[in-house]
């Protein structure tokens, strides 16, 4: 049996050496080898195993073998010719897929190490994505940073303006303190200033209360004094009125204040003019009440009225001045140291002339002791006339007169020779009383008294 399968594998070398005729030597020799080591390795075993104790001899197996099997084997080695092949192809294709499993194994690593690489990149894909996301965070907390910044800094140099400004104020504050502190130590200083100034002033003022005593007591002493001097001084006649000749007003006790022209341009200052004439505007035919309150005008003629030369003559004694001027311009005067009338009660009558002198000659002691009379008031010694009413103005008539100031006025100066009286003064014109002067004025000064005024006013 052993022998039957040896001729079978020499039978399949031969058609294998049948089948590869057509290739070359060299690549049919390896093939040949090749296929027989393979089905001998293959199938002795199977063959051995199967028959190992078969006990028919080899010659005989080999003549019955050779008559019957070969009919029946003959397909059998084709088909295990068949099966070879496709052993070879199966082996190929094992081949082939071991390859292809290597191949996949291969792929397989490929995708694991693909699917790694996948994860890292995913991986590092999040990790940009986070990365990037912080970028995009840190950008904007960059830009926040950046605002931030431009805050503080805006802030910072707002406070910073702020410090200034309130240092500037602080340092004027500190100024302010200085100064009001300045301030204050004056005005502590004005104040006990003004406490030692109070001191004193109080001190001046017990000083200025005891002098201003002294002064009232001085004051009234002097009062006194100038009451008792003040109507015979400086308000009672021109006398105050030094070198004026104006008209002002002096007063008198027991009568109103009056008006009366001064004259310091004849015969020294201080001369009270108490009758004018220089014109005929003015009618001198008055009755009682005119002579005794005076009338005419200041500046021209006028007569100043007995009542008040009484005031005056009676409060002190006066000097009497008598100016007159003939037509032809020539001038005379009569003065009398003396003069006095009376009271009213004594129809003011002519109580003194005193010492005469002049170069008009004494006309008036005539009429010395003489009361006055008027048109309405018959004082004169001529039993059967009224020489007031007869010559036309008042006068201190006797049995009528050698002077008459008062009397009818004549422009020419004469006043014919009718015998009634124009302005007449006899001793100066020899006792021609056709002549009537144009320009008559009769003035009055105190006298005793006049140098204590001027002792009082030094
Ligand atoms: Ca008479």
């Amino acid at each position: 049996m052993q022998i039957y399968w040896i001729l079978v594998l020499l039978f399949l070398q031969v058609e294998a050496d049948v089948t590869l005729s057509t290739e070359n030597s060299f690549e049919r020799s390896a093939v040949r080898t090749q296929c027989i080591g393979k089905l001998q390795l293959n199938e002795l075993i199977g063959w051995v195993f199967r028959f190992q104790h078969c006990e028919v001899t080899r010659d005989e197996d080999d003549e019955r073998c050779g008559a019957i099997c070969y009919p029946v084997v003959k397909p059998l080695l084709r088909y295990a010719a068949l099966c070879q092949g496709k052993d070879a192809s199966i082996n190929d294709l094992k081949d082939e897929i071991r390859k292809k499993d290597v191949y996949i194994a291969q792929l397989e690593s490929k995708l694991e190490i693909a699917k790694s690489m996948e994860t890292q990149a995913s991986k590092q894909m999040e990790d940009l994505k986070v990365q990037l996301k912080v970028n995009e965070m840190l950008k904007q907390m960059e830009h926040l940073k950046q605002q931030t910044d431009a805050k503080i800094k805006s802030s910072y140099q707002q406070l910073k303006d702020k410090e200034t400004e309130l240092h500037l104020k602080a340092i004027k504050i500190l100024k302010i303190e200085k100064d009001f502190k300045d301030r204050e130590a004056e005005i502590f200083d004005k104040k006990d200033q003004i406490s030692k100034m109070e001191m004193q002033t109080q001190s001046r003022e017990v000083q200025i209360q005891s002098k201003d005593k002294s002064i009232r007591e001085l004051e009234d002493q002097a009062n006194s004094l100038k009451q008792k001097l003040k109507g015979i001084s400086e308000a009672s006649s021109c006398l105050p009125f030094t070198n004026s000749t104006k008209i002002h007003t002096i007063s008198l006790p027991g009568i109103d204040p009056f008006v009366v022209p001064c004259n310091s341009s004849v015969s020294g200052s201080g001369w009270t003019v108490i009758q004018r004439r220089v014109n005929g505007l003015v009618d001198f035919n008055r009755n009682w009440i005119d002579y005794k309150l005076g009338f005419g005008d200041l500046r021209e003629n006028f007569f100043l009225g007995l009542e008040k030369i009484h005031q005056m003559t009676l409060l002190q004694p006066h000097e009497l001045y008598i100016q007159l001027q003939h037509v032809n311009g020539s001038t005379s005067y009569a003065r009398y140291d003396d003069f006095k009338i009376g009271s009213e009660e004594e129809d003011y009558k002519l109580k003194s002339l005193g010492k005469y002198s002049g170069t008009a000659g004494d006309s008036l002691n005539y009429h010395l002791n003489m009361k006055f009379s008027t048109l309405d008031r018959d004082n004169d010694t001529s039993e059967k006339n009224n020489c007031a009413k007869h010559h036309e103005g008042g006068w201190w008539f006797s049995y009528c007169a050698q002077s008459f100031l008062n009397g009818k006025y004549y422009e020419d100066g004469k006043s014919g020779t009718s015998g009634d009286y124009g302005i007449i003064w006899g001793s100066w014109q020899k006792y021609n009383y056709e002549i009537s002067l144009t320009f008559s004025q009769i003035m009055i000064r105190p006298k005793t008294l006049k140098n204590l005024y001027f002792l009082m006013n030094k």
